[in-house]
């Protein structure tokens, strides 16, 4: 048995250039870091990011009192435990926290620690990442839900949807499913520098001409699909991350257009929009707390994917609630909205059993931790979700998954979607 010999924690900065924490995890012989990324549009429900608000030299931002436990507390808790035992490891943190949104010491300390764990767990086993989670064969590469459009609180063009995706459906390697973005990223890079407008891009590498009607992004996308000559709807689909959190005032929603209308309104035009532009998931379609809107989507469309991602924020108590209410049919799984890998891997396991989706996600603010990548090919995840072919923090993942599909050789095969 391997055991823990310290944990040890620094500042370090995300790909937003705000401050966040690296841990590093020792035993005897061997150490391993992992870094925690960070979101911009937070759900309520989320576990608490430990940030030291009166730090002037920082605007509030550093995290030097988070790290101060972690070299602290944290280090003196997890000294002896067995690198191997991630649940008990995890267990330990939270009960060292002991409050419900890991308030006391921080999700962001909490989780940097739990990936590090998981690495050096890895590590001294000698397995790669991805084959110490959930499956230990007939592993499967997840499609990419390629942001190329950003809006919202991701850029400061007024788009009312914050991520436009494109999934390539039809990839039969991952490898291909990357060129498939790659063309249609290219091509619409070139529509947008027709129309006179900027390919400066938003946090997650998707373009963020200044636009502000969803329709027009659309319009775009459809024709990079068909310049790339392939077919919307059947080779390339498109996808959406609304985030209407942002968009909800008093059960009125602002998704489509400035006005706010009801959520039945809200509904025809989703109707309306997916039928247009064949559009294959849609995330976060209304507010984390308007169950009722959900569960009248849901009952109102067919095949279309609906993710909960601020509705579930990777938390099984809201990820029940959800399946009983029929709000959803797929999640999306961020580990910092809950703050340790034993958690999002219970929820991970629970949302397959009941049949749904599982999406693994980066933030948008994100760092060159590639931890994702892996978790979403050792846990059989259909999809990962890591911003566009732009940007190093988001283009590390895929070039992950491509290592991960080259070690895998003959065996590798792309997950289903449908
Ligand atoms: C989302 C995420 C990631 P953020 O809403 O799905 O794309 O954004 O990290 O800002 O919450
Ligand atoms: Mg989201």
């Amino acid at each position: 048995m391997s055991k823990i010999l310290k944990v040890k924690a620094r500042q370090v900065f995300d790909s937003r250039g705000n401050p966040t924490i690296e841990a590093e995890v020792f035993t005897k012989n061997n150490s391993a870091s992992a870094i925690c990324p960070s979101g911009a549009s937070t759900g309520t429900y989320e576990a608490f990011e430990k940030r030291d608000k009166n730090d002037k030299k920082y605007l509030g931002k550093s995290v030097f009192s988070a790290i101060n436990l972690v070299n602290t507390k944290i280090s003196k808790q997890l000294k002896g435990s067995n690198i191997h035992n991630q649940e008990r490891v995890d267990a330990l943190m939270i009960n060292l926290d002991g409050t419900r949104q890991k308030t006391y010491l921080g999700a962001n300390a909490i989780l940097a620690v739990s990936m590090a764990v998981k690495k050096l767990s890895s590590k001294i086993k000698k397995v790669p990442l991805y084959q110490n989670f959930l499956i230990k064969n007939n592993f499967k590469l997840p499609y990419p839900l390629m942001n190329i459009i950003n809006g919202g609180a991701h850029a400061n063009n007024g788009l009312r949807i914050q991520e436009f995706m494109i999934r390539p459906d039809r990839a039969k390697s991952f490898s291909d499913a990357i060129r498939i973005c790659f063309l249609v990223i290219n091509n619409l890079r070139k529509i947008i520098k027709l129309k006179g407008l900027s390919t400066s891009v938003g946090d997650e590498g998707g373009f963020a001409p200044m636009i502000n009607n969803n329709y027009q992004a659309l319009d775009l996308i459809v024709l990079a699909i068909k310049k790339s000559g392939l077919v919307n709807g059947r080779d390339v689909s498109i996808c959406l991350d609304v985030a209407a959190n942002e968009l909800c005032k008093k059960n009125k929603y602002s998704i489509h257009s400035k006005k706010y209308i009801s959520v039945e309104k809200s509904i025809n035009e989703y109707i309306k929009i997916i039928d247009k532009y064949k559009i294959k998931s849609i995330e976060d379609p209304f507010a984390e707390n308007d169950w009722v809107a959900w569960n009248k989507l849901m009952k109102s469309i067919k095949k279309v994917q609906i993710v909960g991602d601020d509705l579930y924020v990777t938390n099984l108590e809201r990820l029940k609630k959800g399946f009983l209410n029929l709000s959803s049919n797929a999640i999306l799984v961020k580990l910092n909205q809950i703050g340790t890998v034993s958690e999002t891997l219970d929820v991970i396991k629970f949302a397959q059993i009941i049949g749904f989706k599982t999406i693994i996600s980066h933030r948008s603010g994100d760092t060159e931790d590639t931890f994702i990548a892996d978790l979403a090919v050792g846990t059989n995840s259909n999809q990962i979700k890591t911003g566009s072919l732009a940007r190093s923090e988001r283009v590390a993942k895929y070039n992950q998954l491509l290592r991960i599909e080259e070690e895998l050789g003959k065996k590798a095969r792309m997950n289903n979607i449908y």
